[in-house]
């Protein structure tokens, strides 16, 4: 694959390579369970190991954590945090230039042509793209061990699951992905069974950004995919299970199969009759997603009866099961942004993240306890992220810090999370910060005006990636950095998903961030958001019938939401209107965007967008 099989063949190492290979639990297991995966994934992994002149290489059986853990803090690369209270904790400083996902070094690299990933994507040609990473990565782990971390995506064995190997030189990415992923031994049949994998190559190289590359081969490893990343060590960039395998690699499987990898967190609502609705949504990195997944019912709702639980908090896999899209999550943990994760916001995640957490560029106290913005008051002596006394200038957490935590600290997992069927999905959220105009809720009236909220997503730009935060910018279905083809042929894809459900989920738009002439937001948001979701639940199982029928969709009759005491109604009620002329402009804003995919954009949707349009200019 990376052209130096033969050289790697007769290397000097190659012996010792393989016995290290051999050694392993995991390869002996895969090799019993699937002979010819064993040599071709044994092959792969001398190969580069040869490439990066590593020293040796430690396939991961799932039992290293403690020793690698032990290893980077007595080397100083983790600190420890307060045992009584962070039990099995640590803290991990990344160099100051690599704190987020780098959108612009982010490539699809194919061999036909830029117009196959559309105007959202940087192309670049396969066979170039391979020499850049060749030469990057020539020698890059001289004397490193090569870790071999084979992971699954999905419960064990299920069939809507994905197998992996992310060789890489950083035991920082080890670390997460031993808590982001199922890894080891345990995972060896499911890649057996599966009899395909997706590969990812990391190096941390020289962490020179000027040459940092994260490229996507969705046509190699036998069309399964490949990903190549280095000269970053952070986060989407580094950890391959996520972005790029999760979201990127599986669309291109997703389009080809006829199912959905999306950007979505996954939640389970009972309502106080014991029936369960499970309810995705789609919102950008740090909007928010990781809190609606961890919603804690406010306390007169759970006295009630409802409750709700967890199935995921990022990534979203759907397949259609007779008619019906079943939903998993193909990651075993969290990546979450720390600052403003709180008691308030999100006391589940707080319990969570308070054992068995990895942190990453959060502040520490004079007792070596976490802290970051939106904790409470600052104590005295905080130090910053980057390892300095807080000055009271900067932030005391990068703004894109965050915790690494595995999915089973976090209470409130649904029964539903293993099952390899995943469960039903009822409805699609669409949202972002959106300080204007969207309003705090509304239904579409059919699939393909759903199909069309979400293409119409522009959202506040946040620090989850490098750039300017809180611009405007087209992001739909939140899926603007991780869909790798054309974004023109994913809306086809939504359309054609659409027809061949029986119960295809309803859709809606949701808007947590609409601001007063103040600049406050004006709904409380975070467990108050409960009363938005019962009003779906009782529009999907039929309780509620009737709605504010507007131009764009759904709204509720303000009787519909239960509102929380300390609103003005008449604010809620300014949140729930519909802007006509404000939404007409939308339309025009959003026109350029649609037309930049050409032909690609479906003829079904400019439809769909002449047909509300024109609802709209009728209401004037
Ligand atoms: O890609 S990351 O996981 O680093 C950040 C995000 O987009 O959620
Ligand atoms: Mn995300």
């Amino acid at each position: 694959m990376l052209g130096v099989e033969k050289e790697a063949k007769q290397g000097q190492f190659v012996q010792s390579y393989r016995e290290e290979i051999g050694s392993s639990l995991f390869m002996k297991l895969l090799r019993k369970e699937n002979e010819g995966i064993f040599n071709e994934v044994s092959d792969l992994i001398t190969e580069y190991a040869f490439l990066t002149g590593a020293h040796s290489i430690h396939v991961i059986d799932g039992n290293e954590e403690k020793t690698i853990t032990d290893e980077l803090h007595r080397e100083g690369k983790l600190i420890k945090l307060n045992e009584s209270n962070f039990p099995n904790c640590y803290l991990y400083r990344s160099p100051p230039f690599d704190v987020a996902r780098s959108e612009k070094d982010t490539y699809i690299c194919t061999e036909r042509g830029p117009e196959e990933v559309g105007p959202t994507n940087n192309w670049m040609n396969s066979r170039d793209a391979m020499k850049i990473a060749i030469s990057n990565l020539k020698g890059s782990m001289a004397g490193k061990v090569l870790y071999a971390v084979p992971y699954w995506l999905g419960p064990l064995s299920s069939g809507f699951g994905d197998g992996g190997f992310e060789l890489t030189d950083s035991r920082y990415v080890v670390l997460n992905l031993m808590k982001i992923t199922r890894v080891g031994e345990k995972v060896a049949k499911s890649i057996a069974m599966k009899n395909s994998y997706v590969l990812g190559l990391h190096s941390t190289a020289r962490l020179n950004p000027e040459k940092r590359f994260i490229m996507h081969f969705p046509d190699e490893n036998r069309k399964m995919g490949l990903v190549v990343s280095f000269n970053t060590d952070y986060g989407g960039n580094a950890l391959l299970s996520k972005k790029c395998h999760a979201l990127r690699i599986a669309s291109f499987k997703a389009r080809r199969e006829g199912w959905l990898a999306e950007h979505m967190m996954l939640i389970e609502v009972k309502d106080p009759s014991g029936k369960s609705t499970f309810i995705s949504g789609a919102f950008p990195s740090s909007s928010g997603k990781t809190n609606l997944s961890m919603l804690k019912p406010p306390e007169h709702y759970a006295k009630e009866g409802w409750a709700t639980s967890l199935i995921s908090d990022d990534i979203t896999w759907m397949n259609n099961v007779e008619g019906t899209l079943r939903g998993i999550n193909p990651e075993y943990g969290f990546f979450g942004v720390a600052p403003h994760t709180s008691m308030k916001t999100n006391p589940g995640a707080m319990e969570a993240i308070m054992k068995n957490t990895l942190f990453t560029n959060v502040g520490i106290d004079r007792d070596r306890n976490p802290f970051w913005e939106g904790m409470g008051p600052v104590p005295d002596g905080v130090i910053d992220w980057q390892g300095r006394v807080y000055d009271g200038k900067e932030k005391i957490a990068h703004p894109n810090s965050r915790f690494t935590t595995p999915i089973h600290e976090y209470a409130d997992l649904s029964k539903d999370y293993e099952n390899p069927m995943g469960a039903p999905v009822s409805a699609f959220l669409f949202g972002g910060r959106r300080s204007d105009l969207i309003p705090l809720i509304m239904e579409a009236k059919s699939w393909n005006e759903g199909v069309l909220f979400g293409a119409m997503q522009r959202v506040e730009t946040t620090a989850a990636a490098i750039g300017k935060v809180g611009e405007l910018r087209n992001d739909p279905m939140a899926m603007r950095p991780f869909m790798p083809y054309n974004m023109g042929e994913y809306f086809q894809h939504y359309i054609e998903i659409g027809k061949i459900l029986k119960n295809p989920p309803k859709i809606y738009n949701v808007n947590w961030f609409r601001k007063d002439g103040m600049g406050n937001f004006i709904w409380p948001g975070y467990s108050e958001n409960m009363r938005v979701v019962e009003w779906i639940v009782k529009r999907i199982d039929g309780t509620i019938t009737s709605a504010v029928d507007t131009p764009m969709g759904y709204v509720p009759n303000i009787d519909d939401l239960r509102l929380p005491a300390n609103v003005e109604r008449d604010k809620i009620k300014s949140i729930l209107e519909i802007d006509a002329k404000g939404f007409l402009n939308e339309f025009d804003t959003i026109e350029p965007f649609f037309k930049s995919f050409g032909s690609m954009f479906p003829e079904e949707l400019w439809r769909t967008y002449h047909n509300v349009r024109d609802r709209l200019e009728r209401e004037l």
